[in-house]
């Protein structure tokens, strides 16, 4: 106040010093100016305070949508198949008892294999990618095998280890079928495993008899 205060009566001198320091209390209270009273490290008014908040709300909003971003730009690069196919079937599970097991695929994810009586599930394997395999084998009156020809296969890999063998591996063998459904599943070497399914996925691409059963069907309709 250039110390006009000086030359002002004592009582007055007060009674400015105490409007003055409401004055500032005001700014301070209302974010206009920085609280340099204030003994925490920041000498920001609240307004900049606020600002801040706001600005690493939004930084990590940001981080999240670069994450799912990237998510999905993985997803894109995933093989799904002929045409992409199989991509509406990620994540579906289906199961089937067999044995001491029983034994669970989710499409494009992975397969395992749980003890009936209890303990803990095996992991036989994460998808790694489709292939295509060639197979000849009777197709019971049912309809539901894969009979013979070319077939559409996902390979999973990397499972949880065999003990004195190799990490668990599973091919899931496709055919036309109305359902998803697992026919059979056997162990062909010890932890090396394959399985017959059945699911609509496959039937566009006409995969032999099952296909044919099923397409016919649907023509009856
Ligand atoms: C478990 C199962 C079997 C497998 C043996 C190998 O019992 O995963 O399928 O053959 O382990 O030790």
């Amino acid at each position: 106040m250039y110390g006009f205060e000086n030359y002002l009566p004592a009582s007055a001198r007060g009674w400015l010093d105490q409007k003055l320091r409401d004055l500032r209390i005001m700014l301070i209270e209302n974010g206009i100016l920085a609280d340099s009273s204030s003994s925490s490290s920041s000498t920001e008014s609240s307004a900049v305070v606020d600002a801040r908040k706001r600005l690493d709300a939004a930084k990590s909003d940001l981080e999240g949508h670069h994450r799912s971003l990237t998510e999905h730009k993985e997803d894109l690069d995933k093989d799904f198949g002929p045409d992409d196919v199989f991509r509406a079937l990620k994540g579906q599970c289906i199961s089937t008892d067999s044995g001491e097991y029983t034994y669970e695929v989710c499409f494009l994810e992975r397969t395992t294999q749980k003890a009936k009586k209890g303990g803990g599930n095996t992991h036989m394997g994460s998808f790694t990618r489709v292939e295509r395999v060639t197979v000849d084998e009777d197709l019971p009156p049912s309809g539901k095998g894969l009979g013979s020809g070319e077939r559409v296969a996902m390979r999973h890999e990397n499972g949880q280890h065999c003990w004195n063998g190799p990490n668990r591996s599973t091919t899931v063998i496709l055919a036309c079928s109305e359902e998803n459904e697992i026919w059979k599943i056997m162990e062909e070497e010890k932890c090396v495993y394959r399985m017959e399914v059945g699911t609509p996925a496959v039937c566009e691409t006409g995969t032999g008899a099952g296909a044919r059963a099923a397409a016919q069907g649907k023509e009856e309709l």
